[in-house]
């Protein structure tokens, strides 16, 4: 393993649970707030972040991968993704502590981590088409993912925005695998604004999108992703796939690509 970062034992490695009401709501809404952090978790999670960030780029692609885009500040890192493997204390938070447990909770079976990425949105940073995340995600069909927030997130700097009710199925898109214009104009797009701590989770076929960070202070949000464990352990798999579909299809439009839809909107470098 490369550099493992700073390592801190985290109260995530507590239990935390959810009571039957929580899960009654995400089942019927598609997402759901949480508070599984202390004050001194989102504190260390923030220096985290920050040591992820000053990484050197991807030395080659059996490390992290590091994205960037361009901003009206120049460029600026947007995206980190495969970093549990080389950071002590991303790996418990993400892989073995409270966060796991939760997402056990609302699949009501033994969750494992399927991705995890860093969305920096710093100023300046880029948003996100309404999109479902289950286009993105091959193997498996039910995945729930969480939005730590890192710093707080409001409207002005590009909080995560809603569907709820909506994640029976999966919509029809347009060319870039996000929901087609026609449906993102009948739905009811609830902001989520969040305090640095908070988690909101949500499954791959909620709705969402987000705005550019147009205020002056960075909106730097964590995202594990997980899978029922029953349905095997597929972080490998993902990320040889994405590997493969970025090294085969070269990269078409103006946005800068960082999934395997085309949901950002980030320009590139
Ligand atoms: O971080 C954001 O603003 C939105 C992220 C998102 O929707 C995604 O990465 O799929």
């Amino acid at each position: 393993m490369a550099d493992r970062g700073s390592v801190a034992i985290v109260s995530t490695t507590f239990a935390f649970s959810l009571t039957p009401d929580d899960i009654t709501f995400f089942s019927a809404n598609g997402w759901l707030l949480t508070n599984p952090l202390s004050t001194v978790d989102a504190q260390e999670v923030q220096k985290w972040v920050s040591e992820i960030h000053d990484w050197p780029m991807n030395v080659d692609e059996s490390t992290w991968l590091h994205y960037q885009e361009m901003t009206v500040h120049g460029a600026r890192l947007c995206r980190t993704e495969n970093f549990t493997p080389f950071h002590e204390g991303m790996y418990q938070l993400l892989r073995q502590g409270a966060l796991l447990e939760i997402a056990s909770q609302l699949m009501g079976e033994t969750a494992v981590l399927y991705k995890e990425k860093i969305n920096y949105k710093l100023a300046g940073g880029a948003g996100y088409s309404p999109h479902q995340d289950a286009p993105a995600y091959p193997f498996v069909n039910n995945h729930i993912s969480c939005m730590v927030a890192v710093d707080d997130a409001t409207v002005e700097n590009g909080c995560l925005e809603v569907v709820s009710q909506c994640h029976s199925e999966v919509l029809l898109m347009d060319n870039k695998g996000c929901i087609a214009p026609e449906l993102v104009s009948t739905f009811t797009w609830e902001p989520v604004e969040l305090k640095a701590g908070q988690v909101l989770w949500f499954h791959s076929r909620t709705p969402h999108r987000s705005g550019p960070n147009n205020s002056s202070r960075d909106r730097r949000a964590l995202y594990p992703t997980y899978n029922a464990l029953s349905e095997g352990d597929l972080r490998n798999a993902y990320y040889e796939q994405k590997l493969r579909e970025f090294s085969e299809q070269a990269a078409t439009g103006d946005t800068v690509r960082v999934s395997l839809i085309g949901d950002f909107e980030g320009k590139p470098v």
